[in-house]
């Protein structure tokens, strides 16, 4: 890889890690980057060796936000015009297969946003989370008034919003931003660990999974419980629902084609 790359790209298995790669901005999320981030993860949804991915940063930022030094002299119409946020953000909301953040150091502005876009979070125990915007002026622009009251509830969302202050790790656990905290060293051993059991379950099960936990967020409790219903009728049609059963019946271990 040269240093121009700003994902760094491996696959392991079924699992495809995704490395942000601009160390001297910790990682701000300029243009190029997140065009190469949303490119290399449509590829790997689309690809049918891979059956989860990781986005990962390094061990002092995962993302300090959205590149500040590009932004400062946009005009109103230079960011309404550009589409930027809507371009190249919105197509990782549509990846189908499981997205993991794993997060260490920082996760600000638009690192927390990226990483609440993803399916979940698993935080290093030095991580820091914040959407400190309002000290510039601005306010989060990529979900995270949305998407952070969902995961934490209103209070603490206005409160992290509005002061710009930033929760650790423990905090982040405590308060369900994160699934689980894990010692710094093993964050990347940790993350891979759940994208392998992930990857080996089947694919339409998995990719059924997350569509129908999302429905929790956009749609009633009635008209989610009837998507799950239709999901899990339509399961009965694939071949790794005989094979899962069947093997547990035989007490042996399934092996799913992913169909
Ligand atoms: N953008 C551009 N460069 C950055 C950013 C950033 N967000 N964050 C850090 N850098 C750069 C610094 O300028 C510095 O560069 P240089 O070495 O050339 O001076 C280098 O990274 C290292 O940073 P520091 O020297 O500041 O490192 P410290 O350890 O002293 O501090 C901090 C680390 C606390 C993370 C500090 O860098 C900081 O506060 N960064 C800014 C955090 C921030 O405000 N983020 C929010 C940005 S706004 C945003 O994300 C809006 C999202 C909108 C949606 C997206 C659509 C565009």
């Amino acid at each position: 890889q040269t240093n121009e790359t700003l994902i760094l790209q491996e696959v392991e298995g079924r699992v495809a890690i995704l490395t942000l790669n601009r160390p001297k901005a910790l990682n701000a999320l300029n243009d190029a980057l997140m065009d190469e981030l949303s490119a290399a993860l449509a590829k790997f949804d689309g690809d049918d060796n891979i059956g989860a991915i990781i986005i990962t940063g390094s061990e002092k930022a995962f993302a300090a936000g959205a590149d500040i030094g590009a932004m400062a002299s946009w005009s109103y119409m230079d960011v309404y015009k550009s589409e930027y946020i809507t371009r190249n953000w919105d197509p990782i909301a549509r990846v189908r297969k499981p997205i993991i953040a794993a997060v260490s150091g920082y996760a600000l502005g638009g690192g927390c946003e990226l990483a609440m876009m993803c399916d979940f979070i698993i935080a290093a125990d030095s991580a820091k989370f914040g959407q400190p915007e309002i000290k510039l002026g601005i306010i989060p622009g990529a979900g995270g008034t949305q998407r952070l009251p969902r995961a934490v509830g209103k209070s603490k969302a206005m409160d992290m919003v509005l002061t710009g202050r930033m929760m650790n790790a423990e905090e982040a656990e405590r308060s369900g931003l994160v699934s689980r905290v894990v010692p710094a060293d093993q964050l990347l051993a940790q993350a891979k660990e759940a994208a392998t059991v992930i990857a080996s379950m089947s694919l339409p099960s998995v990719i059924m999974a997350k569509e129908s936990v999302n429905r929790a967020w956009e749609s009633s409790l009635r008209e989610g419980v009837l998507f799950e219903r239709r999901a899990f009728h339509s399961l009965f049609a694939t071949e790794d629902q005989k094979e899962g059963m069947t093997a547990f019946v035989e007490k042996r271990s399934p092996e799913f084609k992913h169909r």
